[in-house]
């Protein structure tokens, strides 16, 4: 018998701890991510009736579903990218599920990204984060709130201009720095992925992929309600479907949190 355990249950049946939802909801008017138009496109979502009650089904309703493995709320698996593709348990399938489950530390930079859509986390803004609030963990999940999921409609959301798409992000020396010198699970985001959104142009391109993946960490994109947790003290669980092979996944994400 486990104390932990059934202090967990007690406190979550007594309203000391609540389960936040960090998960978008997933339909047709979820928001994908646009790459250049050389590359190739994930497809949104369609979802399509296999039954409803009716004569296809008489007693039961069930849809199709399709989409990218990167659609909504979703997962970032190492075999993403191609600096994680040797990795060993680097896929959806393979990853070992402890490693779903993590502390979160959350830093705010709403302000700064409210000023400046194309902010990018720094290793100076981590460290004073880490000055009131401790060093990142080992093993945590690294939530960056910057209220992007308030925008609604996808032209907010993906807020494209004549020279692509903008929103915030992490510094390259950042991604290193939570990757290697912090050993994080992975990151999560608010926005429609763990990148920039000018950071097709950086160097390397998309450098939080390129690291994070790298090093066998992991990503989380479009969250919400990352504002309802606090800075540290909440666990977060992340756990993609088991696609064989599969690069990421849709997923629901929960965080459990003092209330
Ligand atoms: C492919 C290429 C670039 C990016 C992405 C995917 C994602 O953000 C993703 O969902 O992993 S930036
Ligand atoms: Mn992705």
């Amino acid at each position: 018998m486990s104390s932990t355990l059934n202090t967990l249950i007690r406190e979550l049946a007594e309203g000391g701890l609540r389960v936040v939802d960090l998960t978008q909801p997933l339909g047709p008017d979820t928001p994908v991510i646009g790459l250049p138009p050389m590359f190739a496109s994930s497809p949104g979502v369609t979802i399509e009736q296999i039954s409803r009650y009716d004569d296809a089904g008489p007693a039961w309703y069930w849809n199709t579903i399709r989409m990218g493995e990167h659609t909504g709320t979703h997962f970032d698996a190492p075999i993403h990218w191609v600096t994680g593709k040797d990795l060993p348990e680097n896929a959806c399938d393979t990853i070992p599920p402890g490693r779903f489950v993590g502390p979160a530390c959350v830093i705010d930079v709403s302000e700064e990204v409210a000023a400046d859509p194309d902010f990018l986390l720094t290793v100076e803004r981590l460290e004073a984060w880490e000055a009131e609030h401790g060093r990142v963990p080992a093993g945590a999940w690294v939530l960056l709130r910057t209220d992007w999921s308030r925008r609604t409609g996808t032209d907010a959301f993906l807020n494209v201009w004549d020279d692509g798409p903008h929103s915030p992000g992490f510094d390259k020396a950042t991604s290193e720095a939570l990757a290697h010198d912090r050993d994080v699970t992975g990151v999560g985001v608010e926005t429609v992925g763990t990148d920039a959104g000018q950071a097709g142009g950086f160097d390397p391109p998309f450098p939080n992929h390129t690291i994070m993946h790298g090093a066998g960490k992991f990503g989380l994109a479009s969250l919400c309600n990352l504002d309802q947790l606090p800075p540290t003290g909440a666990l977060v669980i992340a756990a993609p479907l088991k696609i064989v092979e599969g690069s990421g996944s849709p997923l629901r994400v929960l965080a459990l949190s003092p209330s």
